[in-house]
Order: C-alpha cells, then sequence, then structure tokens
C-alpha cells in the first residue's frame, strides 16, 4: 500500500493516539489498502457476498437458513491453540506457573520479524467494538486490526462493532490494541485459499502491563476473534484485579419464579460440561410458571454497585457455540437462535444447503458433504469414523436471536448476582449439589473444581484436571494471585453472593449417569435460589450446606427415587481424603502466592471428614 502517512481516516475518527498505533502497524504488516469498518448491515452483506466470492463462505439455502453462511476452515486450523498461546507479563512470575510465558522484549522481536509484511496484497481491516453495551461503565472498548473479512463478520455478531464506537472513545478514550494476521501474505500473481492461515507459526500473545494482544497464524475462533478470550478473559482479568472487579469465564441466567422474582446467577464450567445448555435452560414439567431466561453464555464482567451487590454484564453480543450435540432436544432455544443470520463453521452441508453436525438429529442425512468438503454418508462414517462435522464446529448468531434472551440483557447497569455456581464433570465423590459455607470456602471450591480425563483427549482414564474457576486456560496472570483476588472481593462486599458446587455427571456403579441433567437441573437451581433468599433447607456436610431428597422440588420427576437422590448425594468419607490430597498436590505447583486461607480450610474439611457420618442426607435431625 501507500505509505502509512498516506492512510485517509475518516473525519469522524479524531483520536491521535490511535492514529499513530494504525500507522504504525500499517508500516509494519503492509497491507494492500486499509477500510475502516463502519459496522453497518450493508457493510456484513458486501463482506460476505465477498467471501461468498472468493470461496471462504457458502451461502446457504435463504428458504432453510436465511442470510446464513458456512465456512470450512484449513483442517489445521480447527481450534485455540493453547500451547502458542502467550502470557508476556514484565517478570516470569507474574504469569505463573500454569501460563506460558516469554520474555516481552523476546516476544516483541519474534512479532516484528512475524508481522513484517503479513499482510501484503491483503486489506487490513479496523474493527472498533465495545465488548458490553456502548457506553455502560462496566463496558471496555477495544480495536482490532486484521487481515481477515471472517473476523470481521464475526466481530459485527459477537461484538458492538463499528462507527459507533468512536463517539465513545472520543478524542482520547481508553482502548485495547489488538492485532491480528492470519500469517499468509499475498505476493503478486499468488492465488488466494479459502481459509488463509499460517500451518508453521502461530503465536496468541498478550502483554498484560501494556494491555495489548498480538495474534498470528490463525483465523479461528478464540484464536483470532481477539474481543473474546483473549480481551474480555486474558487481559480484562488483569485489568479486573488491578481496577477492584471480576472478569470470568461465567454464564449468567435469571432464574424468574411464579410470583414474579428474578434472581440471577452466575455460573462457571470447565468446557464439555454443558454450559450452554444451563445458560438456556427450558424449565421442565412441574415447574409451570418459572422462566429461566439468558443474559450470556460463556463470559461475565463483575464489578461491586454502591450498594454492595456484585453486577454483571454479558460483554459478548453473540454466542459462538459448539455446533456438534446441539439439537431441539438438547437445547431448543440455541436451535432457534441459529435459524438465520447465522455463521457456521465446519459444520456438514446438506443436498439441500442447509448444515448437520453430528447429534442434531437422531438419524444422519443419507449424503452430506463433510466439514473438509468431501462426500459423507453414514456408511462412509462407519467404515471410517470419520466425523461429518468437526467436533470443534461452530455457530456464530446473535444473542439477541435468542427466544430465552433476558430483558435487561442489554442493561447497561447489569444484573444483580445472587449467587456463583461451579460446577465439574466428575463420575464420582463430588455430589449433585453444596453449598460453600462461606465465601472463603466458596472460594476453596471454585479453585479445585474439575473434570476427568477422557481417553480420547488425554489418554489417560480416571485422572482429574483441575480448572480453578474454569479458568486456568483464561487467567492472564498467577493463578495464586486470582484466588487472592477473589478473597480480596469478598472481604470488600457486605454481603457476597452464595457459592455452590454442582456435578450433573455421578455415575453409578454400572457407569450410567444417575441425574437426568438438561432441563432437569432447574431442580437444583430452584434450591440454590430458595437457598439465597433464605427458603430451602439443607443439611451440614463437610463439604458445606446440601439439600436431603425432600429438600429438592420433584414435581413431574417423582420417578427419580430417594435411593437415586442418596446415590448421587453421598460423600465418600475415604474418597475425599484422597480428593483432598490430590487437592493439594495441585496447590503445591501455585504454593507461593496460594492464599493461605486454603491451607486451614482443607485442614477444616478434612477434620470434618474424620468425625463425619456416613450419610449426611439420612439425618433428619442435622436439618436446619
Ligand atoms: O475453539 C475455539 O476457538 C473456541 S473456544 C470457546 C468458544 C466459545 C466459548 N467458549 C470457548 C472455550 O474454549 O471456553
Ligand atoms: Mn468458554
Amino acid at each position: 500500500m501507500s505509505p502509512a502517512e498516506d492512510i485517509v481516516f475518516p473525519e469522524y475518527i479524531q483520536h491521535e493516539r490511535f492514529k499513530t498505533w494504525l500507522r504504525d502497524i500499517v508500516s509494519l504488516c503492509k497491507p494492500k489498502t486499509v477500510y475502516f469498518c463502519d459496522g453497518s448491515d450493508a457493510e456484513y452483506a458486501a463482506l460476505c457476498e465477498q467471501m461468498v466470492q472468493s470461496g471462504t463462505f457458502k451461502r446457504l439455502n435463504p428458504q432453510k437458513r436465511p442470510n446464513s453462511f458456512l465456512a470450512l476452515s484449513d483442517p489445521s486450523d480447527v481450534a485455540r491453540v493453547e500451547d502458542r498461546t502467550f502470557i508476556c507479563s514484565r517478570r516470569k512470575e507474574d504469569a505463573g506457573p500454569t501460563n506460558n510465558w516469554v520474555n516481552p522484549r523476546e516476544m516483541r522481536a519474534t512479532l516484528a520479524k512475524l508481522f513484517d509484511g503479513c499482510m501484503q496484497g491483503r486489506t487490513l481491516y479496523v474493527i472498533p467494538f465495545s465488548m458490553g453495551p456502548l457506553g455502560s461503565h462496566i463496558a471496555h472498548i477495544g480495536i482490532e486490526l486484521s487481515d481477515s473479512p471472517y473476523v470481521v463478520v464475526n466481530m459485527k455478531i459477537m461484538t458492538r462493532m463499528g462507527r459507533k464506537v468512536w463517539d465513545v472513545l472520543g478524542e482520547d478514550g481508553d482502548f485495547v490494541p489488538c492485532v491480528h494476521s492470519v500469517g499468509a501474505p499475498l505476493l503478486p500473481g499468488q492465488q488466494d485459499v479459502p481459509w488463509p492461515c499460517n500451518k508453521e507459526h502461530k503465536y496468541i500473545v498478550h502483554f498484560p502491563e501494556d494491555r495489548e494482544i498480538w495474534s498470528y497464524g490463525s483465523g479461528y475462533g478464540g484464536n483470532a476473534l481477539l474481543g473474546k478470550k483473549c480481551f474480555a478473559l486474558r487481559i480484562a482479568s488483569t485489568m479486573a484485579r488491578e481496577e477492584g472487579w471480576l472478569a470470568e469465564h461465567m454464564l449468567i441466567v435469571g432464574i424468574e419464579d411464579p410470583k414474579g422474582t428474578k434472581t440471577y446467577i452466575a455460573a462457571a464450567f470447565p468446557s464439555a460440561c454443558g454450559k450452554t445448555n444451563l445458560a438456556m435452560l427450558i424449565p421442565p414439567r412441574g415447574f409451570e410458571g418459572y422462566k429461566v431466561t439468558t443474559v450470556g453464555d460463556d463470559i461475565a464482567w463483575i464489578k461491586p454497585g454502591e450498594d454492595g451487590r456484585l453486577y454483571a454484564i454479558n460483554p459478548e453480543a453473540g454466542f459462538f457455540g459448539v455446533a456438534p450435540g446441539t439439537s431441539y432436544k438438547s437445547n431448543p432455544n440455541a436451535m432457534e437462535s441459529i435459524k438465520a443470520n447465522t455463521i457456521f463453521t465446519n459444520c456438514a452441508l446438506t443436498p439441500d444447503g442447509d448444515v448437520w453436525w453430528e447429534g442434531m438429529t437422531d438419524t444422519p442425512p443419507p449424503e452430506l458433504i463433510d466439514w473438509q468438503g468431501e462426500r459423507w454418508t453414514p456408511e462412509i462414517a462407519e467404515k471410517t469414523g470419520r466425523k461429518a462435522a468437526h467436533p470443534n464446529a461452530r455457530f456464530t448468531a446473535p444473542a439477541a436471536q435468542c427466544p430465552a434472551i433476558d430483558d435487561n440483557w442489554e442493561n447497561p447497569n447489569g444484573v444483580p448476582i445472587s449467587a456463583f455456581v461451579f460446577g465439574g464433570r466428575r463420575a464420582s465423590i463430588v455430589p449433585l449439589v453444596y453449598q460453600a459455607v462461606n465465601w472463603n470456602f466458596g472460594v476453596y471450591l471454585a479453585a479445585t473444581i474439575g473434570s476427568e480425563m477422557t481417553a480420547a483427549a488425554f489418554g489417560n482414564i480416571g485422572q482429574v484436571r483441575r480448572d480453578p474457576f474454569a479458568m486456568l486456560p483464561f487467567c492472564g496472570y498467577h493463578m495464586g494471585d486470582y484466588f487472592n483476588h477473589w478473597m480480596q472481593v469478598g472481604r470488600e462486599l457486605p454481603n457476597p453472593p452464595r457459592i455452590f458446587g454442582v456435578n450433573w455427571f455421578r455415575k453409578n456403579s454400572d457407569g450410567a449417569f444417575i441425574w437426568p441433567g438438561f432441563g432437569e437441573n432447574m431442580r437444583v437451581l430452584k434450591w440454590i435460589v430458595d437457598r439465597v433468599h433464605g427458603r430451602a433447607a439443607s443439611i451440614e456436610s463437610p463439604l458445606g450446606w446440601m439439600p436431603r431428597y425432600e429438600d429438592l422440588h420433584w414435581k413431574g420427576l417423582e420417578s427419580f427415587t430417594r435411593e437415586q437422590f442418596d446415590e448421587l448425594m453421598t460423600v465418600d468419607r475415604e474418597a475425599w481424603k484422597q480428593e483432598l490430597l490430590s487437592h493439594e498436590e495441585f496447590f503445591a505447583k501455585l504454593y507461593d502466592r496460594l492464599p493461605k486461607e486454603f491451607i486451614w480450610m482443607r485442614e477444616l474439611i478434612l477434620s470434618s471428614l474424620w468425625r463425619s457420618p456416613e450419610h449426611w442426607h439420612l439425618e433428619p435431625e442435622r436439618a436446619e
């Protein structure tokens, strides 16, 4: 392109710091042109059409999926790349042992080489975006410079993107600079490919002190849509710690009872624990008059209000959900959300121009084009094991399209949070639901959640992979400091939200799930809400407060027996002693910055295990 000095800025951009930064990046990346995104529907339509022409997008049948598109990525670029994700704090100790760290000076030198000329032959898109409702005091602004039109259209759905952001930024407003390149310069005469990326080098880099993000080599999801995991979690978590708020990997739902009282809860789950299903839960039979509404499905920004309560916004404006497993049976609200105006990535294509993925219907269509563009039939799948859709195939859909979207989901002041819920995927040991006795024990509970590794993912069955607060891949600083920050937030709140643990995945001796899950999780949510309002009974256990069978609402699920419930809730003393040892082993990695309270809390849980009876839930005299 012409020299950086020749960039023609729209007259509405009066932000000198931004202009200087853009000139620097243009000088480095050498794009063919610079385009300032206005965020309009016309711009979205034009870019989608441009990608249809270039082969990146396939327009879906407008009768089946109006205004929707399918993108098939390069097979090497299908998910977040945790081993290529770096937190480049000035001091290694501040990134902590659970993050990859490189000296920032060294990393900047590496990036300078990689980004030199990396946008040749391509357009650099200037993408201004707000995480959270525009102008909200909880929201923050970012500007992504990207050479990917796929990123632009996804950012239009996932964030508040475009010209109006400049009105909030004014002449000197703060923003998080985000630089992204697919790392595939187009040299003169070189033919482009439908999904450019760099197969050799991928870098997802965060400079927490400078609040800066650089991403190279991937065009996929969390690696490229920098508002999401990179900004809204990794950078925002460091901002939140400095400024006294919380940036969390949490869904937010409202639960309205038949009297019209609404209670908001925020919940964190590691991946593959049904987070989207919980965010869009439909109350089951027996819950007539109850409503569950969605504020967010993945990330929550939570700030203390003047009344001493915590208020949360969903910083995103769309859902970037996992497609496989999503169906009208498992999540009707998600299916309704993606009926139109949706971008599908790495799903299979049906002969009539719609999308399909494993789990969408009980019977697969007789013939498809799979996510790699190859012919696929159920017979081929049977023989080869090939999936029609990639297991990490995604839909990008506007949150406003969700039938259960909460009336307050765009409230700039957020919604008041009454409870935090933390869940893992545990086949044994961890009961269906329990309430921490206070905030500090709740922080301990959240710091120890985990999932059992599956053979496919980790080659090791039965080992627990700890994922504290579901934040291990997303915390922009030392996890020990993160726990201390949570402890501090609790100290400063006069009446902090209650904290609960849940486990939908406990199995019986035959290896079958005991709890039906999905909409039936409402029974657990109701107990949680009732506890918050002081109207549900419980008994004391070494893990905290727990419901007895009679404390849950069973209307509509009368077939679920007291014996099954007891099996779900059993706290096995010997198993828990082992579990506590495993906490200690995990915490040893973080020892230098671990809250010292954790040591005493572990001791307290252990000592109460020694004096505990076998079956808490069978002892009515211990009830409140
Ligand atoms: O694989 C990706 O790039 C996306 S990962 C993701 C997307 C939406 C919500 N959560 C996640 C996650 O990994 O937690
Ligand atoms: Mn997530």
